[in-house]
Protein backbone atom coordinates (compact mmCIF):
# COMPACT_ATOMS: atom_id res chain seq x y z
CA UNK A 1 0.00 0.00 0.00
CA UNK A 2 1.39 3.43 -0.75
CA UNK A 3 -0.10 6.46 1.31
CA UNK A 4 0.37 9.99 0.41
CA UNK A 5 1.38 12.44 3.06
CA UNK A 6 0.32 16.24 1.86
CA UNK A 7 2.93 17.82 4.05
CA UNK A 8 5.49 20.63 2.97
CA UNK A 9 7.74 19.60 5.58
CA UNK A 10 10.52 16.80 4.69
CA UNK A 11 11.02 15.86 8.56
CA UNK A 12 7.48 14.87 9.45
CA UNK A 13 7.74 12.54 6.12
CA UNK A 14 11.43 10.98 7.57
CA UNK A 15 8.88 10.07 10.32
CA UNK A 16 6.12 8.60 8.95
CA UNK A 17 8.06 6.78 6.43
CA UNK A 18 10.28 5.25 9.11
CA UNK A 19 7.34 4.78 11.34
CA UNK A 20 5.38 2.94 8.26
CA UNK A 21 8.36 0.75 6.87
CA UNK A 22 8.25 -2.33 9.32
CA UNK A 23 4.63 -2.17 8.30
CA UNK A 24 5.04 -2.54 4.79
CA UNK A 25 3.37 0.82 4.31
CA UNK A 26 5.26 3.22 1.67
CA UNK A 27 4.85 6.98 2.59
CA UNK A 28 5.18 9.61 0.02
CA UNK A 29 5.13 13.23 0.25
CA UNK A 30 2.91 15.23 -1.41
CA UNK A 31 3.53 19.16 -1.82
CA UNK A 32 -0.14 20.62 -2.27
CA UNK A 33 -0.50 23.67 -0.10
CA UNK A 34 -3.89 23.89 1.25
CA UNK A 35 -5.11 26.79 4.21
CA UNK A 36 -4.54 26.53 7.57
CA UNK A 37 -7.10 28.32 8.91
CA UNK A 38 -7.05 30.33 12.29
CA UNK A 39 -8.75 28.23 14.77
CA UNK A 40 -8.16 27.44 18.47
CA UNK A 41 -7.07 23.58 18.05
CA UNK A 42 -5.01 21.78 15.79
CA UNK A 43 -8.21 19.50 15.26
CA UNK A 44 -9.94 22.15 13.39
CA UNK A 45 -7.31 23.56 11.54
CA UNK A 46 -6.79 19.69 10.35
CA UNK A 47 -9.98 18.82 9.43
CA UNK A 48 -10.73 22.02 7.32
CA UNK A 49 -7.59 21.03 5.45
CA UNK A 50 -8.88 17.77 4.73
CA UNK A 51 -12.06 18.84 3.60
CA UNK A 52 -10.67 20.94 1.51
CA UNK A 53 -8.35 19.00 -0.09
CA UNK A 54 -10.30 16.66 -0.82
CA UNK A 55 -12.26 17.64 -3.28
CA UNK A 56 -8.45 18.12 -4.91
CA UNK A 57 -6.21 15.14 -4.71
CA UNK A 58 -7.26 12.27 -6.03
CA UNK A 59 -7.20 9.32 -3.50
CA UNK A 60 -7.15 8.61 -0.17
CA UNK A 61 -4.26 11.03 1.23
CA UNK A 62 -3.43 11.95 5.20
CA UNK A 63 -1.55 15.57 6.96
CA UNK A 64 -0.66 16.14 9.89
CA UNK A 65 -1.03 19.58 12.01
CA UNK A 66 1.00 19.60 15.19
CA UNK A 67 2.32 22.21 17.72
CA UNK A 68 4.05 22.95 20.66
CA UNK A 69 2.25 24.13 23.92
CA UNK A 70 4.20 26.05 26.56
CA UNK A 71 2.09 25.72 29.94
CA UNK A 72 3.96 29.11 31.00
CA UNK A 73 2.99 30.48 28.44
CA UNK A 74 -0.34 29.83 28.17
CA UNK A 75 -0.02 27.51 25.32
CA UNK A 76 1.20 29.54 23.19
CA UNK A 77 2.85 28.62 20.62
CA UNK A 78 0.48 26.01 19.95
CA UNK A 79 -1.18 26.22 17.19
CA UNK A 80 0.68 29.12 16.15
CA UNK A 81 3.55 26.83 16.36
CA UNK A 82 5.06 26.97 12.73
CA UNK A 83 4.61 30.49 12.54
CA UNK A 84 5.95 31.57 15.99
CA UNK A 85 8.72 28.61 14.61
CA UNK A 86 9.53 31.32 11.56
CA UNK A 87 9.45 34.71 13.47
CA UNK A 88 10.82 33.70 17.02
CA UNK A 89 12.53 30.68 16.32
CA UNK A 90 14.24 28.66 18.86
CA UNK A 91 15.85 31.58 20.21
CA UNK A 92 13.01 33.59 20.76
CA UNK A 93 11.10 31.09 23.15
CA UNK A 94 14.21 30.30 25.15
CA UNK A 95 14.71 34.47 25.95
CA UNK A 96 10.43 34.10 26.61
CA UNK A 97 11.02 31.73 29.32
CA UNK A 98 14.55 33.09 30.45
CA UNK A 99 12.50 33.53 34.22
CA UNK A 100 10.44 31.18 33.70
CA UNK A 101 10.48 28.27 36.61
CA UNK A 102 7.59 26.49 34.99
CA UNK A 103 9.38 25.17 31.72
CA UNK A 104 6.61 21.97 31.53
CA UNK A 105 5.29 22.27 27.73
CA UNK A 106 4.05 19.11 25.54
CA UNK A 107 3.63 18.58 21.86
CA UNK A 108 0.48 17.65 20.52
CA UNK A 109 0.23 16.17 16.95
CA UNK A 110 -3.63 15.76 14.80
CA UNK A 111 -3.53 13.08 12.03
CA UNK A 112 -6.01 13.53 9.35
CA UNK A 113 -6.60 10.96 6.87
CA UNK A 114 -9.50 11.38 4.25
CA UNK A 115 -10.82 8.16 2.51
CA UNK A 116 -14.20 9.47 1.72
CA UNK A 117 -14.55 10.32 5.03
CA UNK A 118 -12.40 12.03 7.52
CA UNK A 119 -10.63 10.11 10.59
CA UNK A 120 -8.81 12.04 13.36
CA UNK A 121 -5.70 10.45 14.72
CA UNK A 122 -4.01 12.35 17.91
CA UNK A 123 -0.72 11.61 20.31
CA UNK A 124 0.90 14.02 22.54
CA UNK A 125 4.05 14.09 24.68
CA UNK A 126 4.63 15.96 28.08
CA UNK A 127 8.17 17.17 28.63
CA UNK A 128 10.21 20.42 29.08
CA UNK A 129 12.15 23.15 27.06
CA UNK A 130 15.38 23.04 28.13
CA UNK A 131 17.65 26.51 28.43
CA UNK A 132 19.47 25.23 25.58
CA UNK A 133 19.82 23.58 22.35
CA UNK A 134 20.93 20.53 22.30
CA UNK A 135 21.20 17.87 19.39
CA UNK A 136 20.99 18.69 15.44
CA UNK A 137 18.67 15.28 14.72
CA UNK A 138 15.21 16.44 13.71
CA UNK A 139 13.46 19.64 12.59
CA UNK A 140 11.64 22.29 14.44
CA UNK A 141 11.85 22.33 18.00
CA UNK A 142 13.34 19.45 18.49
CA UNK A 143 16.87 20.82 20.10
CA UNK A 144 14.97 22.37 22.84
CA UNK A 145 12.74 19.83 24.13
CA UNK A 146 13.41 17.17 26.19
CA UNK A 147 10.39 14.81 26.48
CA UNK A 148 9.68 13.33 30.71
CA UNK A 149 11.56 10.49 31.49
CA UNK A 150 14.43 10.81 29.30
CA UNK A 151 17.89 12.81 29.45
CA UNK A 152 18.46 13.62 25.59
CA UNK A 153 16.07 16.03 23.28
CA UNK A 154 14.30 15.00 20.74
CA UNK A 155 17.02 16.45 18.44
CA UNK A 156 19.74 14.16 20.29
CA UNK A 157 17.51 10.62 19.59
CA UNK A 158 17.36 8.80 16.29
CA UNK A 159 14.09 9.05 14.12
CA UNK A 160 13.37 5.49 15.73
CA UNK A 161 13.99 6.50 19.30
CA UNK A 162 11.66 9.77 18.83
CA UNK A 163 8.98 7.89 17.14
CA UNK A 164 8.54 5.77 19.64
CA UNK A 165 7.68 8.00 22.53
CA UNK A 166 6.83 11.32 20.35
CA UNK A 167 3.71 13.01 19.85
CA UNK A 168 3.76 12.44 15.96
CA UNK A 169 5.08 8.46 16.00
CA UNK A 170 1.52 8.14 18.77
CA UNK A 171 -0.44 9.85 16.31
CA UNK A 172 1.13 7.38 13.49
CA UNK A 173 0.58 4.14 15.62
CA UNK A 174 -3.33 4.92 16.21
CA UNK A 175 -3.55 5.28 12.55
CA UNK A 176 -1.67 2.15 11.97
CA UNK A 177 -3.74 0.28 14.50
CA UNK A 178 -6.84 1.64 12.44
CA UNK A 179 -5.88 0.93 9.21
CA UNK A 180 -4.99 -2.77 9.85
CA UNK A 181 -8.70 -2.80 11.55
CA UNK A 182 -10.10 -1.37 8.50
CA UNK A 183 -8.19 -2.88 5.50
CA UNK A 184 -8.27 -6.70 6.63
P1 LIG B 1 2.90 21.33 7.02
O1 LIG B 1 1.79 22.16 7.62
O2 LIG B 1 3.16 21.65 5.58
O3 LIG B 1 2.72 19.86 7.26
P2 LIG B 1 4.57 22.70 8.99
O4 LIG B 1 6.00 22.57 9.37
O5 LIG B 1 4.07 24.07 8.61
O6 LIG B 1 4.29 21.67 7.79
P3 LIG B 1 2.57 22.64 11.10
O7 LIG B 1 1.71 23.64 10.40
O8 LIG B 1 1.93 21.43 11.69
O9 LIG B 1 3.71 22.07 10.13
O10 LIG B 1 3.42 23.40 12.18
C1 LIG B 1 3.92 22.78 13.26
C2 LIG B 1 5.19 23.47 13.72
O11 LIG B 1 5.40 22.98 15.05
C3 LIG B 1 6.40 23.06 12.89
O12 LIG B 1 6.76 24.01 11.94
C4 LIG B 1 7.49 22.90 13.96
O13 LIG B 1 8.13 24.12 14.16
C5 LIG B 1 6.70 22.52 15.21
N1 LIG B 1 6.70 21.05 15.37
C6 LIG B 1 5.69 20.19 15.08
N2 LIG B 1 6.06 18.91 15.31
C7 LIG B 1 7.33 18.98 15.73
C8 LIG B 1 8.29 18.00 16.10
O14 LIG B 1 8.02 16.70 16.04
N3 LIG B 1 9.49 18.42 16.49
C9 LIG B 1 9.79 19.74 16.52
N4 LIG B 1 8.97 20.71 16.17
C10 LIG B 1 7.75 20.35 15.78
Amino acid sequence: MRLAFITSNPGKVEEAKKYFESLGVEVYQLRFSYPEIQADTLEEVAEYGAEWLSGRVNGPFFLDDSGLFINALKGFPGVYSAYAYKTLGMDGILRLLEKERDRSAYFKSVIAYWDGTLHLFTGRVDGEIITEKRGSNGFGFDPVFRPSGFDKTFAEMTTEEKNKISHRGRALEAFAEWLKENLK
